[in-house]
């Protein structure tokens, strides 16, 4: 049988179970992180970073999910109950927060595969065929039909999601995998140094996307073997994926490959400078990440707000926005807005310039305000006249944040140092 087959599919994505983990604490976005999990990052004017693999889950026909949560986990929660439970429990659907609840150790979740051993009484109980494991924090769209399909063809115990990364770029900061001519997995390496070359493609390695499908029964034992070895940090890049390849089926799903309307568009947003480009791309002319694709919307939850306004006070205050996206709640008067995105309830005054910016939600901009390649949190009030990512050096002297990239960051603490 083969995917084009929707009853099979079908068969298939109602009998899954997704786990979405969603506690990591993001510490390479710094202070955007010190209050929330990474996954409750504001993205692309009006979205959170759950939303995405959240999204996909429902547009792929999967929907009983659950999001494993941790660290900094109230502004999740807190979006996921206003914007996430309208699925139809009496149908069998629903989207549950599964928080840590210290059953074994005194501090919570010590692991990706720990977080989910500490569910297994909920995974026993659904008794789901398959159960897909997301990571929580990753902005792209994916339909996990074609995977789940591929996974049950090819008699897989495991399926790993993998993607062409750049050597470079995967070095140090995903994990990598040899894969043999029919795509089995013969070795996996967690964040390795060297990554090994792909065959079929120079300079570029196969890496994990961190999205895993497994045959549940399978994965219950995988667990329990894991959480007896006293020497595993119980991770499933550094751990149980290594142990499963040598005497089990554990096969590469290589979404480049994938043949269907979906672009194959991935990024890790897990950087100041790789959060910000990904933001940007949205306000380029044809953006890669297409957010206006009715036939894979990208759902959320948003608070209600008038619309966007801009007021022309005079030839020197037109208030205006160009290759830029501006949110529900803003008022733009008298001030430039170019190659920016504008979350909701942001608020610009005359006189000031705004130029490749994420302007994150309850924002205010005073007059003669000048801000150039930036991020400005939410709930700051720019004071009249500053100036943010035009003087370097006086960014940092005023305690900012600068990426390597030369993104300034600039949350509240800082404004009021
Ligand atoms: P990382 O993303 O570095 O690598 P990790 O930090 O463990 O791995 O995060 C994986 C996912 O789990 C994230 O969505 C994170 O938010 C979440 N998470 C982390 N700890 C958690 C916990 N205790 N409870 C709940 N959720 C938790 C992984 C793989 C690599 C792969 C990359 C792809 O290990 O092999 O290449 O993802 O980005
Ligand atoms: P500036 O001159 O610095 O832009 P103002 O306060 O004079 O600051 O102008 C803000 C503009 O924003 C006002 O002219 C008004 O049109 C608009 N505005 C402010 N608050 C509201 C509101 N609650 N509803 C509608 N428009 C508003």
């Amino acid at each position: 049988m083969t995917h084009s087959n929707s009853r099979y599919v079908s068969h298939l994505t109602r009998n899954t179970l997704a786990l979405i983990l969603a506690g990591g604490k993001g510490s390479r976005l710094f202070e955007l992180t010190k209050k929330q999990a990474k996954p409750a990052l504001h993205f692309g004017g009006k979205f959170r970073v759950i939303d995405f693999p959240l999204s996909n889950c429902v547009n792929s026909g999967i929907k009983q999910i659950g999001v494993m949560t941790h660290y900094r986990a109230h502004s999740l929660i807190r979006h996921i109950a206003r914007g996430w439970g309208h699925l139809n429990r009496d149908l069998g659907e629903f989207v549950e927060l599964m928080p840590a609840w210290h059953k074994d150790s005194a501090c919570g979740y010590e692991g990706t595969a720990n977080a989910l051993y500490q569910h297994i009484e909920f995974i026993r109980e659904l008794a789901p065929d398959y159960v897909l494991v997301l990571a929580g924090d990753h902005v792209y769209k994916m339909d996990y039909a074609d995977m789940l399909a591929q996974h049950a063809e090819s008699g897989a115990d495991m399926t790993v999601s993998c993607i062409e990364v750049p050597i470079a770029e995967a070095a140090n900061t995903l994990g990598v995998m040899c894969i043999d001519k029919h795509n089995r997995i013969s070795h996996f390496y967690e964040k390795p140094a060297e990554p090994c070359p792909l065959n079929d493609k120079a300079g570029y390695t196969l890496a994990s996307m961190g999205n895993y499908v497994f045959n549940t029964e399978f994965l219950i034992e995988q667990l329990l073997k894991d959480a007896k070895n006293p020497q595993s940090e119980h991770d499933f890049g550094k751990d149980i994926i290594p142990a499963s390849i040598e005497n089990n089926q554990v096969m590469a799903f290589r979404f480049h490959d994938v043949e269907d309307h979906l672009k194959p568009y991935w990024r890790d947003i897990g950087t100041l400078d790789s959060f910000w480009l990904a933001n940007m791309d949205l306000v380029s002319v044809s953006p890669e990440l297409n957010m206006y694709d009715e036939d894979w919307p990208i759902w959320t939850h948003q608070k209600q707000a008038p619309p966007a306004k801009f007021v022309f006070n005079d030839v020197d205050r037109r208030g205006y926005a160009v290759d830029s996206t501006v949110s529900g709640g803003c008022i733009i008067s008298g001030a430039a807005i170019n190659k920016s995105l504008l979350f909701s309830d942001v608020r610009v005054n005359s006189y000031s310039r705004i130029e490749e910016a994420l302007i994150l939600p309850k924002v205010t901009i005073g007059r003669h305000v000048n801000i150039k390649r930036a991020i400005i949190d939410s709930g700051c009030n720019i004071p009249d006249g500053m100036t943010i990512g035009i003087d370097h050096q006086a960014d940092i002297a005023r305690g900012f944040r600068m990426s390597n990239k030369g993104v300034v960051l600039v949350t509240p603490c800082m404004l009021a140092r």
